[in-house]
């Protein structure tokens, strides 16, 4: 299996709650490594530009408006078939439907607040690091 990269975000409800720490730790035990991660705090136009293939969603104003609320941490991480183990980790969408020991079944609040994002395949993985992180900035 290959080592490849995924893009993370720990959401406004994470950062909000103090559980950077215990969400980055959840990855680390799936075996993914923090390769760049930097706390910012999302403009309106950074996330309506990230979120843009949900613009149709009836969700988009509360998902754009959720995701600036608070500061939010961008991360790059690596690992053997990062996208899927981070997907693994990370749950289904609504922490209802996701899997004990998951950050979702463990972390999340709901199916809108709920901890993390990781990207959903290679190609995407690879806009969205490159949307949040410079070269310089990715030390593997
Ligand atoms: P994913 O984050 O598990 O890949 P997506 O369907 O791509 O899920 O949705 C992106 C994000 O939009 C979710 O993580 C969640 O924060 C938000 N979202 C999805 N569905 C709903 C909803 O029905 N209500 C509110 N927010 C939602």
């Amino acid at each position: 299996m290959a080592v490849t990269r995924t893009f993370s975000i720990i959401k406004p409800d994470a950062t909000r709650r103090n559980l950077t720490g215990a969400v980055t730790k959840m990855l680390e035990e799936a075996g993914l490594r923090v390769v760049a991660s930097k706390r910012i705090h999302m403009t309106r136009e950074q996330a309506e530009g990230f979120y843009a293939v949900h613009k149709e969603r009836p969700f988009f104003g509360e998902l754009v408006d959720f995701m600036i609320s608070e500061p939010v941490v961008v991360q790059v991480l690596e690992g053997e078939d990062a996208v899927q183990k981070n997907r693994d980790v990370m749950g289904a969408t609504n922490p209802a439907d996701a899997a004990e020991g998951t950050i979702r079944k463990t972390h999340a609040l709901s199916i809108g607040e709920n901890s993390v994002h990781g990207s959903d395949s290679d190609e995407n993985a690879a806009i969205e690091i490159r949307h949040f992180f410079n070269d310089d900035e990715i030390v593997g």
